[in-house]
């Protein structure tokens, strides 16, 4: 860093390592300004124990998930944030119309508190306004029988459980329609897509134990330090057993280079912290299909002198499309590969040896390998690489895609799907004898392409900020509001909720943390984690209020208000959850035994044929694909553009911000900042602290984000940073990865404008 940089309000260098003091004082404040002090310590103590709640923060597993509670800063806030004191109540949407409220940010909106109360829109005041449940549900069901099934959309959140999911996807199918927008459609969709092409299957292949068993990490695109918390654990591990971690990242993250574990008490008292990453290379925004390639080219340029590289027998007898893969890649020059990457031949080489001399590697990615034009050709590219070296199906090695939502693996293993299998709606019919609909839905983008074009009459929200998290949000927004109906059911406000359309309702509901009796006792839901693993979760906390209702009782009852000849027991699959987890059994593969399996302490694992070299694909093997290119296929229209990328910061989930920093990157109370290239600055003639307007600069665009203030960062040449959603303006609806309908949040062309050299004063 430059030390005779300008001072620019609210950036400050951040010299520490992640975790340690800073994170115990941040989960100090985070109790102090959401809970009461007495409950504090308990509530978090009840996080991933065997008879408590699963933590809503992240997918990550637990070992064993019933040892001591693990030690997390930002599972921490997402408990918090859950649990806390303040309430939104009637009295408050009563003296604050709609049009008050949507002048507030996202923050102040959240901020308020948790939901008491069912509401319903009152038009001629602006405001919400406390309903009867039963009230609501009716007049939901006579909207929605009034209209035709495909004209509705029904979203998915990843917090929903498996059980209110799966009554969700009924709901719809006995309705009529497969339209399952849902957020894993904006975050993985393009590993679900990918996989299943090369290994069978669209999930990830480890499990933690195979983590004490590799002897080689690649780390691409993703942020664990802020997003993946307790994954900061095992690397820690890792990196004491001298495992390297080779990061991929175009930003220097501080949790991949330095950690201190807040739970080892030398590094504590001692002020001590262990490297990360064994090296990190700064890939280029979208630059890494040609690491990648550069890497695999190596493993093929080894294999030709030295021999041995390659697992040739896994190749024989596993896999098909090897030749045209090796052709593709032997005919990529090392020049297009490095200037694409941003790496030299050398970088990648010295990856390529490593991994050579490895003989178990585990691959990690995230956002930063999903959200590109070609999301899903890299998801298969990383397959690929693995596969050279017979790297899927033995320990210590495998694919680790880092899901989202703690429960987003989930959603979609119970039938969240635009696109279901036909043995799936068979089974549907036979279980349930209605006759599911079997054309294909709408994805996320397609269902809001259909409320732009006015198809789309309503929308019905299971969890989520659905306006807020999509692209170009100005058009979400005028779309939102042309609609017949609109209902959420969500624990907290947000804008999404404040777009009212011609009728909209504001479902309050159980959060994980809080007990949920039904007439049989007590109950317990089940998510999936991020490594397939199954198991229950069940809140203790009172109920934030006495009218909230549970997700599956929300469901069901507009389920039951809807359609008057239904072939479901509602009611009674509310009454005990059970029930529910019967017809889950008895519908979806891998479910046996669910209800017994679920008792004991760690639950189950879904099944995964690649673990055992099973590949459940079209040929019955694994398969190499061919990458086309090397590039993203969209430069930037014009002169001296630049590839964004959106990302969250460390005080944020999602479209939910729990403070304005972003400790580890140095920025305190503000988030209206570009990170920055020094080279590039100076380039462009820019200097730290300008305030610039930033243009998409894609044919035919026209969004820009104004007044934003240029921050000098480590970040590859070419590529720039800036928070999501704020940014999400700039990212065009139709701008996506096209076989898995991923928008391209990573990888954005824009154009910066100066607006004035002045520092932004606070
Ligand atoms: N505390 C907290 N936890 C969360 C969330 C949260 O918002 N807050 N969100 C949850 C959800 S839904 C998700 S999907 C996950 C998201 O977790 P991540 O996948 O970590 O998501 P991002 O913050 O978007 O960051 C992606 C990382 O990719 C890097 N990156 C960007 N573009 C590229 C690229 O082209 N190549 C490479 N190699 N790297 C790139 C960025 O620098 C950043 O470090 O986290 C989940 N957990
Ligand atoms: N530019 C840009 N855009 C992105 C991304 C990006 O990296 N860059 N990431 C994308 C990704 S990966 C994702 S997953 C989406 C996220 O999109 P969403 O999942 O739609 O958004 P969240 O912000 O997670 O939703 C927050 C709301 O969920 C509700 N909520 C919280 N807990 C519960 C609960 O237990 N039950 C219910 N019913 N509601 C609850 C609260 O009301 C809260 O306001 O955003 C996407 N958008
Ligand atoms: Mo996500």
């Amino acid at each position: 860093m430059n030390n005779k940089r300008r001072a620019v309000p609210g950036i400050r260098h951040y010299d520490g390592p992640a975790g340690g003091w800073g994170a115990l004082k941040a989960t100090a404040i985070a109790v102090r300004t959401q809970m009461d002090a007495l409950e504090a310590p308990a509530t978090l103590l009840r996080t991933n124990q065997p008879d408590g709640f699963d933590c809503p923060g992240c997918a990550w597993p637990d070992k064993e998930h019933k040892s001591t509670f693990q030690f997390c800063e930002n599972g921490a806030k997402a408990v918090t944030w859950e649990a806390t004191s303040k309430r939104v109540t009637p009295d408050f949407f009563a003296a604050h119309s709609v049009i008050s409220l949507l002048a507030m940010s996202d923050f102040e909106l959240e901020g308020y508190g948790r939901l008491t109360h069912p509401l319903v829109y009152h038009r001629e005041s602006d405001t919400f306004r406390p309903v009867e449940w039963q009230q609501a549900f009716d007049r939901i069901g006579e909207i929605l029988r009034g209209l035709e099934p495909d004209a509705v959309e029904f979203y998915t959140s990843g917090r929903t459980s498996n059980e209110a999911a799966y009554l969700f996807q009924l709901f719809a199918r006995e309705l009529g329609t497969n339209n399952f927008p849902d957020c894993s459609n904006m975050c993985h969709e393009a590993t679900s897509t990918g996989l299943p092409r090369s290994i069978g299957i669209g999930k990830g292949t480890v499990s933690l134990d195979d983590f004490d068993k590799t002897e080689l990490v690649i780390s691409i695109g993703h942020n664990p330090g802020t997003n993946h918390p307790r994954m900061m654990g095992t690397l820690h591990e890792l990196s004491r057993r001298g495992v390297p971690i080779v990061v991929f990242n175009p930003l220097r993250e501080r949790a991949l280079e330095r950690f201190a574990d807040p739970q080892s008490v030398i590094e504590m008292a001692t002020y001590g912290s262990t490297d990360i990453a064994s090296t990190y290379f700064q890939v280029k925004a979208g630059g890494d299909a040609a690491a990648l390639k550069g890497i695999a080219k190596h493993l093929l340029e080894l294999e030709a002198q030295e021999g041995k590289v390659l697992d040739r027998e896994f190749i024989a007898t596993h896999t098909e499309g090897f030749a045209a893969f090796a052709e593709d890649i032997a005919a990529t020059e090392w020049e297009a590969i490095e200037q694409e990457s941003g790496l030299t031949r050398a970088n990648l080489q010295s990856v390529a040896v490593a991994y050579a001399k490895s003989n178990a590697t585990i691959i990690t990615y995230g956002m930063g390998i999903t959200q590109h034009n070609k999301g899903t050709a890299n998801v298969r590219l990383i397959a690929d690489l693995l596969l050279m070296r017979g790297n899927i199906g033995k320990p210590g090695a495998g694919i680790c895609p880092l899901r989202g939502h703690s429960n987003v693996q989930g959603n979609r293993t119970v039938g969240i799907s635009e696109k279901p299998t036909q043995a799936f709606l068979n089974r549907i019919e036979e279980v349930f004898g209605f006759v599911p609909p079997s054309k294909h839905g709408h994805d996320a983008v397609m269902a809001t392409q259909a409320m732009i074009a006015g198809e789309a009459k309503a929308l019905i929200c299971l969890g989520g900020n659905f306006a807020v998290a999509m692209p170009d949000h100005e058009q979400v927004f005028t779309a939102m509001r042309n609609l017949d109906l609109s209902v959420h059911v969500g624990t907290k406000l947000n804008r999404s909720h404040l777009l009212t359309a011609r009728e909209t309702y504001l479902f309050p509901c159980l959060g994980r943390t809080e007990l949920d009796v039904q007439q049989t006792g007590r109950q317990s839901i089940t998510v999936e984690d991020s490594m397939s693993m199954v198991h229950a979760s069940s809140g203790k906390l009172k109920p934030a209020s006495t009218q909230l209702l549970s997700e599956p009782a929300i469901v069901a009852g507009m389920a039951k208000a809807t359609l008057p000849d239904t072939k479901i027991a509602w009611a009674d699959l509310v009454a005990d959850y059970d029930r529910i987890r019967d017809l889950i059994e008895q519908t979806i593969p891998g479910f046996s035994n669910y209800n017994e399996r679920i008792r004991t302490p760690g639950g189950f694992r879904m099944p995964l044929p690649p673990t055992e070299r099973v590949w459940p694909t079209a040929t019955g093997k694994a398969m190499f694909s061919v990458f086309d290119g090397l590039d993203e296929n969209a430069k930037g229209v014009g002169d001296n553009t630049l590839r964004m990328i959106t990302l969250r910061s460390h005080d944020q989930y999602n479209t939910t911000l729990y403070a304005l920093d972003d400790r580890y990157r140095g920025v305190f109370g503000r988030r209206d900042v570009l990170f920055m290239n020094e080279g590039d600055m100076t380039a462009l003639g820019l200097e730290h602290g300008d305030r610039v307007d930033i243009a998409t600069a894609l044919p035919g665009s026209t969004q820009t984000l104004e007044d934003i203030t240029v921050v000098a960062y480590s970040i590859a040449s070419g590529s720039v940073g800036a928070y999501y959603p704020e940014a999400n303006v700039l990212v065009p609806l139709d701008y996506l990865d096209k076989e898995s309908g991923t928008p391209s949040y990573k990888s954005v062309p824009v154009r910066l404008t100066l607006r004035s050299k002045d520092i932004r004063a606070l």
